[in-house]
C-alpha cells in the first residue's frame, strides 16, 4: 500500500465532543448510564481514552454552558496533562427561557444583547483555552407564518455575526452551522448552506461554513455542498453523525457509510484533509456505551478516509474524459469496496497503537474503573 496514503492516515485529526460522553436521550427519555462523567474534567479524561486508543483524536470540543468551569486556562492545562487539547468552543443560545422567540434574531433588543454577550464570552473562553474555533449554531426561527419578519431577522443575525467577527483575534475563526429545521418548524433563520455561506462571505475570510451531516433534508447531496464550499475556500469543518430520519445524532458512518465515503472523496479531491477543515463528531450515544461509541465513530471516519484515498484518480479522470460512465463509476466503487481494515491496522501498528482499538479499550479496564469510581454522572445537556 502506498506510503503517502499511510502518512495521510497517520496525520488525520478527528475531534470528539465533550457532550458525547455525558448522558443523553430524546425528548421522551434520557437513559442514565453507569460511569458517565460528573464534570468537564472527567469528560476530558474519557476523551483522552479515545485518543489513546485511536491516536487521531487529540482535540475535544466544549459546549458552553454545559462545560462551564471557573478556570478555563486551568481546564486547558488539565487537558494537556491528559494528552489532549481543547477544540472548538460551541456556543449555546438555545436553552434559556429568554430565547423562546429566538436569540440573536429575537425581536426584543435585550434578549439579543444577552445572546451576543454569550457569544462574546465564548471568544473569551477561546482566548483562555487557546481554542482557535468558535462554532455557532442558532436554534432561531419561527413556528407560524407571520410570527416575525423574515428580513428583519436576517438583519439582526447579520448584526450579531458582525459583532462576534470583529471580536475574533488573530488565528481565531468562526464556523457557522446551518440546520434545516428544529426546534423551529416553519422558518429557520440559518436553514441551509447557502444562507450560512452568504453570511460568511459578508463577514470575511475568518468565517466558514460547518456541515453537520444530520442537518439536511432526506436525499440531499451533501458531497456536492462539500465540493462547492471547498472550491470556494469556505468549508470550515464537519459535525459528523448519522441520520435515518432527521437530526438523529447517531454514530457517523453507521446509517450510510457510502455517503460518508462520497463526502470524504470530495474532501480529498478538494484538498480538504488538513488543519483548515475541522473534522468534528457531533453525536449522542443514547443507548450504546459512550467511549466505545466514540472509538467506533473515529474508526468509521478513518475507514471512509482510507477508501477515499484509494480512489485511482488517474483512472477516474481518464474514464470521465472519455465519457465512460460505467468505467468511472467502477473506479469509485472499486475503492469503496476495498476492505481497508488491514491497512488501518497496519497504520495503527506503525503509530505504536494496538491494531484493534475497540478490543484494546475493552481490555484496558477503564470502563470498569469509571463505573466503580463515578456515581451520579451528568447529563450531556438536553433537559438539564
Ligand atoms: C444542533 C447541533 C449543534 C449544537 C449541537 C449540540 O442540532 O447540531 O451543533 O451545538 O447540536
Ligand atoms: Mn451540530
Ligand atoms: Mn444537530
Amino acid at each position: 500500500m502506498r506510503d503517502d496514503i499511510r502518512a495521510v492516515l497517520r496525520g488525520q485529526r478527528i475531534e470528539t465532543p465533550s457532550w458525547a460522553y455525558g448522558n443523553s436521550g430524546t425528548r421522551f427519555k434520557v437513559f442514565a448510564q453507569q460511569g458517565v462523567p460528573r464534570d468537564p474534567y472527567e469528560k476530558l479524561a474519557d476523551a483522552a481514552q479515545v485518543h489513546a486508543f485511536t491516536g487521531v483524536a487529540p482535540a475535544v470540543a466544549l459546549h458552553i454552558p454545559w462545560d462551564r468551569v471557573d478556570d478555563y486556562a486551568g481546564l486547558a492545562r488539565y487537558a494537556a496533562g491528559l494528552g489532549v487539547e481543547i477544540g472548538a468552543i460551541n456556543s449555546n443560545v438555545f436553552q434559556d427561557d429568554d430565547y423562546r422567540l429566538g436569540s440573536v434574531t429575537n425581536p426584543d433588543p435585550a434578549v439579543r444583547r444577552k445572546a451576543l454577550g454569550h457569544l462574546l464570552e465564548c471568544v473569551d473562553i477561546m482566548d483562555a483555552t487557546g481554542s482557535a474555533t468558535l462554532k455557532l449554531w442558532f436554534s432561531d426561527g419561527t413556528n407560524y407564518p407571520g410570527q416575525d419578519d423574515i428580513r428583519a431577522r436576517q438583519d439582526r443575525l447579520a448584526e450579531a455575526l458582525a459583532a462576534v467577527y470583529a471580536r475574533l483575534g488573530d488565528g481565531q475563526r468562526l464556523l457557522l452551522e446551518y440546520k434545516l429545521f428544529e426546534p423551529a418548524f416553519y422558518l429557520t433563520d440559518v436553514p441551509d448552506w447557502g444562507t450560512a455561506y452568504a453570511h460568511c462571505l459578508k463577514l470575511g475570510d475568518k468565517a466558514r461554513v460547518v456541515v453537520d451531516t444530520g442537518h439536511h433534508a432526506p436525499g440531499t447531496n451533501i458531497e456536492f455542498i462539500v465540493a462547492f464550499l471547498l472550491r470556494e475556500g469556505r468549508l470550515g469543518g464537519f459535525d459528523f453523525n448519522s441520520r435515518f430520519y432527521a437530526d438523529d445524532d447517531l454514530m457517523v458512518g453507521a446509517a450510510d457509510p457510502f455517503q460518508l465515503f462520497r463526502i470524504m472523496y470530495e474532501v480529498v479531491r478538494g484538498g480538504g484533509l488538513g488543519p483548515h477543515v475541522a473534522f468534528m463528531l457531533d453525536q449522542c450515544h443514547n443507548i450504546e456505551p459512550k467511549i466505545a461509541g466514540q472509538i467506533r465513530s473515529v474508526m468509521n471516519v478513518q475507514e471512509a478516509t482510507a477508501k477515499a484515498l484509494l480512489v485511482d484518480v488517474g483512472a477516474l479522470a481518464a474514464a470521465q474524459a472519455a465519457g465512460d460512465v460505467l468505467g468511472a463509476n467502477a473506479v469509485l466503487m472499486d475503492a469503496y469496496d476495498t476492505d481497508v481494515r488491514p491497512l488501518l491496522a497496519e497504520v495503527r501498528a506503525e503509530m505504536g497503537l494496538d491494531p484493534d482499538p475497540m478490543a484494546a479499550y475493552a481490555r484496558s479496564g477503564y470502563f470498569e474503573k469509571i463505573r466503580a469510581d463515578r456515581v451520579g454522572g451528568t447529563q450531556a445537556g438536553w433537559g438539564a
